[in-house]
């Protein structure tokens, strides 16, 4: 695997955030968040994105999909292909068809996640020895498995993890921080799967500051999390601190808004 792929970046597709998201889905309601605090979470977002080096192609709202301001979920994509895949959420499965045309013209080989089952890209952590793919409420073992087949078919091994109870994605609880460290939750990290990484552990009450992202030289983090941001500042992390609060009342945090890849020819 091309040690330089799992986080360096300089593409990234986003997709801008339609009224609707005011009724994305969410596990638990606390509210729903305003659509002028979800642009401007965005839009910062992507400015973001822009400051460490990516260049961001942005797609338009779609106002019939709420949640589909996180492209992280249809899709896979890695400097050898993308893997277009079937969201576990109903109202999230037409996602798929909507990316895909960005996808064909962006990228030389487009692989459709074998049948049946399903698949959210939010269950899958690249890392540099291979690409965990976590079996949660949106990701079956049928969807993991095939999607174990289409990684293979572009070069890289995959392995199935488990998400914790009641956890909506594998990387809401965890993201890379490098080559050997990950951010993860206790209860994530309780089940041994990050045994042979640097585990970094959020701080007690903040969990949802372990969906943060890394991007070439930076590590963007909730606001809302001081402590998570002072540890990682404090272990040499070039900390960029983003609000997340109205995208987080329905379940999303850093990742799930862009997907991200190096184009060799970038
Ligand atoms: C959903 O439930 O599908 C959205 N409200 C949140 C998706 C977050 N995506 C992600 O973690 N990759």
């Amino acid at each position: 695997m091309p040690h330089q792929a799992v986080y360096r970046f300089n593409r990234a597709i986003v997709r801008e955030p339609a009224r609707s998201v005011v009724s994305g889905l969410r596990a638990d309601d606390r509210g729903d968040p305003t659509y002028e605090g979800v642009k401007a979470e965005h839009a910062a977002y992507v400015e973001a994105l822009r400051a460490a080096g990516v260049e961001v192609t942005a797609l338009p709202a779609l106002e019939t999909f709420p949640d589909s301001i996180f492209v992280e979920d249809p899709a896979l994509v890695f400097p050898e292909g993308a893997i277009l895949l079937r969201p576990g959420a109903a109202t999230r499965a037409g996602e798929t068809r909507q990316i895909e045309p960005t996808l064909s013209a962006m990228f030389d080989t487009v692989l459709n996640l074998p049948e049946p089952g399903y698949a959210d890209g939010g269950d899958v952590l690249y890392t540099p020895g291979s690409v965990m793919i976590g079996l949660s409420a949106r990701t079956d073992r049928a969807g993991a498995e095939g999607l174990i087949a289409a990684i293979g078919r572009l070069g890289r091994k995959a392995a199935i993890v488990q998400t914790p109870e009641g956890v909506l994605h594998f990387k809401t609880d965890c993201s890379l921080l490098d080559d050997e460290s990950v951010l993860s939750t206790r209860r994530l990290a309780r089940s041994g799967v990050f045994d042979t990484f640097r585990q970094v552990l959020v701080p007690e009450g903040e969990e949802a500051a372990a969906n943060a992202l890394r991007v070439n030289d930076v590590v963007m983090v909730g606001s809302d999390f001081p402590r998570t941001i002072e540890m990682l500042d404090g272990l040499g992390y070039k900390v960029v601190p983003l609000k997340t609060t109205e995208i987080g009342k329905i379940d999303a945090g850093l990742s799930c808004m862009s997907l991200r890849w190096h184009d060799k020819a970038g």
